[in-house]
């Protein structure tokens, strides 16, 4: 048994990470130029102004691809470069830069897989209220709306929102990510009514101007791995996974709240008794929007927290890691069983075809004596985690596809450059890309389906 014989191998990459050229060819500014150029923010004061260069530099990286022999890649437009105050004129240079590299991926037999918003808001609608603004979904919707008109003739597969956990949550709860804010909850959960909103407009707008097209959404979550495979336990992991409010990260880091609602047409009850309070009016309503079929579901999985049954009226309880618990750069624990119940579980509540579309591992790479980028511990990420998807799919989890963070190294965010995510190694004074041993590695894997893992 193994993956299936058209299973979705590629690697996935967002706008603001890889791009540059923040300001040219009539690009609008995005929260996440304000964000990055505000002191203090990011670690080392690193900006996205310049990143990979890929906005110049995409043939040089398609061509990558295309020796790397992937064949799925997973993209994100940038909102403010196609319509640079967020609502009204369209950018045209905007458009043909995307158009081009569609031509570009598709010449090299490469799937496009388009992520409508990686969190680069436009500005100019982060200055109207951003999600806050009830008007919101509509902005949203008239820019999905653009994509499937322009790109639909060669894009099929479309996700709406990558994360909507993190740029709500830490960019609006936290305050570590773009725009920065720490608002109460009376703002946040307001604001995560409109974006799953936005999610149904769009959806009906790609199918509408896109017919044919392929939808998915990509929301994330640290899966829950049970301590043993005791059904005691596992059923804690699953009612831990899908609980609302009780992540220490903040209240916006859960699964449910944003899934169930575009998936099964309600918000968990367990939610709603903790947050429906901060709903906006008449919410009830906009379930029947918010509720759109989909094609396929995915998540970004890279870890999970270990769950054991427990006396309390949770019924379960998180097993502490344990001392000297392997890590990569980033600082998160290497967890390969997340990519087993992960999936399992999600398909189990979803029943959506399934999809990873990120998973990865940072760590500082360097280029050695030899010229050569040796990262051998991102291959032995890579080896573990996907043993235990495959056999997710082995137990029935309709498993469509796995795409790897990252392309390229690139933009991690609140940590600007420091970490390394790819399998291809970008040194940012000279823009020369140096492929990585793991670069090769995952082609032996696309190549052989799997059957070698
Ligand atoms: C992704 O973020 C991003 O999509 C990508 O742009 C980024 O470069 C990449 O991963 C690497 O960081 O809900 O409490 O269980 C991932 C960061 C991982 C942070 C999942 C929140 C969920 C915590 N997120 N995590 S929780």
């Amino acid at each position: 048994m193994s993956f299936r014989k058209d299973f979705i191998w590629g690697a996935a990459t967002a706008s603001y990470q890889i791009e540059g050229a923040a300001y040219e060819d009539g690009k609008g500014p995005s929260v996440w130029d304000r964000f990055s150029h505000e002191p203090g923010k990011i670690l080392e004061g690193h900006t996205g102004d310049v990143a990979c260069d890929h906005y110049h530099r995409f043939r040089e990286d398609v061509a990558l691809m295309k020796e790397m022999g992937v064949k799925n890649y997973r993209f994100s437009i940038s909102w403010p470069r196609l319509i640079p105050q967020g609502v009204g004129e369209v950018n045209e240079k905007g458009v043909q830069f995307y158009s081009d590299l569609i031509d570009e991926l598709i010449a090299a037999g490469i799937r496009p897989i388009v992520t409508l918003f990686h969190w680069d808001y436009p500005a100019a609608l982060q200055a109207r209220g951003a999600w806050e603004n009830p008007e919101s979904p509509k902005w949203f919707e008239a820019y999905a709306a653009l994509c499937a008109e322009r790109f639909g003739d060669r894009v099929k597969d479309f996700i709406t929102f990558n994360e909507p956990q993190c740029f709500i949550g830490l960019g609006y709860g936290k305050g570590e990510h773009a725009p920065g804010y720490r608002l109460p909850l009376s703002s946040t959960v307001v604001m995560s009514h409109h974006v799953l909103m936005a999610h149904g407009l769009a959806v009906k707008a790609l199918r509408k101007y896109a017919p044919g097209c392929r939808v998915g959404y990509a929301p994330c979550g640290d899966a829950r791995i049970p301590a043993s495979e005791d059904p005691a336990d596992i059923e804690a992991a699953r009612r831990a996974y899908f609980q609302v409010g009780d992540n220490p990260e903040g209240w916006a880091f859960n699964v449910s709240w944003w899934s169930d609602p575009p998936i099964l047409g309600s918000y968990p009850e367990q939610g709603l008794r903790l947050l429906g309070q901060y709903l906006p009016q008449g919410w009830e309503k906009d379930l029947e929007t918010i509720h759109q079929p989909l094609d396929f579901y995915c998540q970004n999985i890279y870890n999970g927290d270990v769950v054991r049954a427990a006396d309390n009226a949770q019924g379960y309880e998180m097993v502490p890691q344990p001392v000297g618990h392997p890590k990569t750069a980033i600082q998160w624990p290497i967890t390969p069983d997340a990519l087993y119940w992960g999936p399992k579980f999600l398909y189990e509540r979803y029943k959506l075809p399934f999809m990873i579309s990120e998973n990865g591992m940072s760590s500082h790479d360097v280029v050695s004596l030899d010229g050569k980028v040796h990262d051998p511990q991102r291959q032995d990420y890579m080896h573990r985690y996907l043993r235990a998807y495959k056999r997710a799919a082995e137990d029935g989890v309709d498993a469509i596809g796995y795409l790897a963070w990252s392309l390229m190294d690139n933009y991690e965010w609140a940590f600007g450059y420091t970490d390394r995510f790819g399998m291809i190694y970008v040194d940012y004074q000279t823009q020369e890309r140096i492929v990585k041993d793991s670069f090769y590695w995952y082609k032996t894997v696309m190549e052989q389906n799997g059957e070698n893992l």
